[in-house]
């Protein structure tokens, strides 16, 4: 492969997308192409939001990946990545989750935020990306990888956009002013049983140290974060397995609650 040969990028565009629209999972594309490098992976996955724009969606923001070590240990990649999010993703306040629409979706804990000001690196620290930020919300996210069993390399998973399916923000967030997210604390819990818990400070040292990560790398790439921009910092906790009848909740200290029904 070429450094950037537009036909193979299109291609590993087109294959997850179609991986995503038929509900099934596959090999890595790594396994086929060993040269996929990170630039080349996140050159597939600007195309892939390219064509879900083409078909009518509309981007809304960013997320971040494998932010904790956590997610981290468990994916087995130490590197964060960024990815994007669209209108689609979202799930409706109040409103089940259809499992039946994704591949093998599981469940995160997630702090959000929603941006007053545009934001672009290079040299965002924490404290100007938190100056940027209008509100912060409490977010679950649900992941469906489209590799068999979530196992990837991390050009895999950038090109999968980050494994994007499905999240929700509470629609209330707070002022960021007074808030310590480093001490925040979610619970996860399944069929009222916790299942995980966590603080802020499991992303990045702070989520906001995990704002200012998506700035900057993004900026490498030639973009930013809007202003109105809904950013998620990653999952706090591992992820975890849903099946339809679940019941999945976070609750966080001052950021309030999320609930979801899988149906
Ligand atoms: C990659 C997606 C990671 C997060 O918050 O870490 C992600 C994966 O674990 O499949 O969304
Ligand atoms: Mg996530």
């Amino acid at each position: 492969m070429s450094a950037l040969d537009p036909s193979v990028v299109d291609r590993i565009a087109h294959e997850l997308l179609e991986r995503e629209t038929e509900r099934r999972d596959g090999g890595r594309i790594t396994d086929v192409h060993p040269e996929l490098d990170l630039e080349i992976a996140y050159e597939a996955q600007r195309v892939l939001i390219e064509r879900k724009v083409a078909a009518g969606q509309t981007v809304v923001g960013v997320k971040l990946g494998l932010t904790s070590r956590a997610k981290q240990l468990r994916m087995g990649i130490s590197s964060p990545l960024t990815a994007v999010l669209t209108d689609t993703m979202a799930i409706p306040t109040g409103a089940p989750l259809d499992a039946t629409e994704l591949i093998h979706p599981r469940v995160e804990p997630e702090i959000a935020f929603v941006m007053r000001e545009r934001l672009a690196g290079p040299g965002v620290t924490a404290a100007t990306a938190l100056a940027a930020v209008r509100s912060v919300h409490a977010g679950l996210e649900i992941i469906d990888s489209r590799f068999a069993d979530f196992s990837f390399a991390l050009p895999d998973v950038v090109a999968d956009n980050a494994s994007s399916a499905r999240y929700l923000i509470s629609p209330d967030g707070i002022s960021p002013e007074g808030l310590d997210l480093w001490l925040e604390a979610a619970v996860l819990l399944r069929n009222g049983e916790v299942v995980d818990t966590a603080t802020g400070a499991a992303v990045q040292g702070h989520p906001a140290e995990a704002l200012a990560l998506a700035a900057n790398e993004l900026d490498r790439r030639g973009g930013a974060i809007e202003a109105g921009a809904i950013v998620l910092t990653g999952g706090l906790t591992d992820a975890v397995a849903i099946e339809p009848g679940d019941d999945v909740a976070v609750r966080f200290t001052h950021l309030g609650s999320l609930s979801l029904s899988i149906g």
